[in-house]
């Protein structure tokens, strides 16, 4: 279903990888998005080498963000972005914040605030992660995150915890 007489919304995808060819996965996960019907790419973030928030056990992150216009609602939007981490390979473990080959979270869908049983925007980390929120701000620094205020301050109160620009 689209609600094709409303205008696109503008929403930030998160992207992160950490087996399997992580920047392979990232520039992959990039086109299978951009391919899906009703959303368009409008920016995309440089990759970012990150260490890993969570189990230290795992090997170092690349992470990313994708700028989009789109026609989905939250929860089609969602649920393409899983279609496509099951795609590549994505096994889902007990284990929290354990390794992945892809991982899209929803950071930011237009201006709206959603707490749904499995979908939270903005995404509940969204303020603490450098490897989100630097990435955010080189695409969209103007950005007012909804309920939290404008990207710039809260990059200015996120230490980068070894984020490191690639490329
Ligand atoms: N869900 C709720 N809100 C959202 C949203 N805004 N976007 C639900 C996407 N999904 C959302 O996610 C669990 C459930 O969250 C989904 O069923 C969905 O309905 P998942 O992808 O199955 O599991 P997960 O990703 O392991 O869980 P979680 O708690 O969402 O983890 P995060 O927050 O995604 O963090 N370290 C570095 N350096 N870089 C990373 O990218 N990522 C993680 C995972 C851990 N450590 C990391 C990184
Ligand atoms: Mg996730």
């Amino acid at each position: 279903m689209k609600h094709s007489d409303c205008a696109p919304i503008i929403a930030y995808i998160g992207l992160g990888s950490n087996l399997a060819k992580p920047v392979v996965q990232i520039k992959s996960a990039r086109i299978a998005i951009a391919s899906l019907a009703g959303v368009q790419e409008l920016a995309f973030s440089s990759l970012y080498h990150s260490l890993p928030m969570g189990p230290q056990d795992q090997p170092d992150y690349v992470n990313a963000v994708m700028g989009v216009a789109t026609d989905l609602l939250p929860m089609e939007l969602l649920r393409s972005l899983q279609h496509i981490e099951n795609e590549h390979g994505r096994v889902r473990k007990a284990e929290r914040w354990g390794a992945r080959t892809l991982d899209l979270d929803i950071l930011i869908y237009g201006d709206q605030e959603i707490d749904l049983p499995d979908l939270t925007v903005p995404h509940k980390g969204l303020a603490e992660r450098s490897f989100v929120l630097y990435p955010l701000f080189e695409i969209a620094p103007q950005l007012l995150v909804p309920g939290k205020g404008p990207i710039a301050d809260l990059v200015a109160e996120c230490p980068l915890s070894g984020l490191r620009r690639l490329e």
